[in-house]
């Protein structure tokens, strides 16, 4: 199946994942469930848990077994959007082609949506694999210490001090880059990589291959902003070339930006060519995100 055709078929299950295994809109209370939904619904890539699909598949997983984990890990990025528009952080108007939650609703509900999806994803996968408690124990370490202060929330927190103060390094940027933008990406590769039982040794190679995926994503939505006035719509429009934060791309500029992205994705494709099973698919999806127009 061609690259398209396949991420196509992957995103119809997630999102038929997604409807599955988080509450209605019209659960009480509906306002909450409704915000949940409302920013889970709105669209987005669905790259990561594309990613964890991809890497169960590799490892012989066929079935939807590793679509709650897929899902868990979508609840998760979508409740860091959430929190990060937010007025106290980013004060974004627009995500994902329509008003942030905070406009759409209230800022409490857009924080209780964010909160509540944040547990839900743990929630679902103590249920989801409750059957194999060694995975829904890895399952959940692993998210946990993605999701947490020295990562997710981590690279936020950096990210946030280094605007303040305005002269970021290119240290700096890695760290925000590895735990803000990465982190997740290796941890979607490293639950699909799990939930098929792959040895420590593939899991790690996965975490590998998904760090430089990270950076190379983060580098190519860095290039977006200061290269496009439409690409970016729909998402945080402009942001970035409306401020004056320091980006890689104004640290380094486009070329070596360019070329770091080319760099970063061969160093993933050649990690992923080493795991057993077929892993064509996932090398092609590396190269598409580096070559992504939004
Ligand atoms: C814990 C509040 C909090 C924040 C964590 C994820 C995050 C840090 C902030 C979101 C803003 C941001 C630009 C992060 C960098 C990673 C990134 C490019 C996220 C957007 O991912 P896409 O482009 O989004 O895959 P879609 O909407 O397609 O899922």
């Amino acid at each position: 199946m061609e690259v398209t055709n396949k991420l196509n078929s992957l995103v119809a299950r997630i999102e038929a994942g997604l409807d599955q295994h988080v509450p209605a809109a019209a659960t009480p209370p509906a306002q909450l469930h409704a915000a949940m939904r409302y920013s889970l619904e709105a669209g987005g890539k669905r790259l990561r848990p594309a990613l964890v699909l991809a890497a169960a598949e590799t490892g012989g997983v066929t079935d939807d077994d590793a679509l709650p984990a897929a899902v868990a890990v979508e609840c998760l990025h979508t409740y860091s959007l959430i929190h990060d528009d937010l007025p106290c952080i980013d004060n974004d108007d627009l995500r994902r082609g329509r008003p942030t939650v905070h406009k759409a609703y209230d800022e409490a509900t857009a924080l209780l949506a964010g909160d509540a999806l944040l547990t839900h994803a743990f929630a679902l996968l103590a249920e989801a694999y409750a059957d194999r408690p060694a995975l829904a124990h890895a399952l959940i370490r692993e998210l946990a210490e993605t999701a947490g202060s020295r990562r997710l929330i981590g690279g936020q927190m950096a990210d946030l001090l280094g605007e303040a103060k305005g002269d970021a390094t290119a240290a700096d940027l890695e760290f925000i880059h590895l735990n803000k933008t990465a982190a997740m990406i290796e941890t979607s590769l490293v639950l699909g990589g799990h939930v098929a039982g792959m040895t420590s040794a593939q899991v790690e190679t996965l975490r590998r291959a998904g760090r430089h995926l990270g950076l190379a994503f983060q580098i190519v939505d860095d290039v977006l902003d200061e290269t496009s006035d439409t690409a970016t719509m729909g998402k945080t429009v402009g942001k970035d070339a409306a401020t004056e934060k320091t980006t890689y791309v104004r640290l380094f500029g486009l070329e070596a930006s360019r070329g770091f992205i080319t760099e970063q994705t061969n160093v993933a494709v050649t990690a992923l060519a080493s795991l057993p099973g077929n892993t064509e698919f996932l090398q092609t999806l590396a190269r598409s995100m580096a070559a992504r127009a939004n």
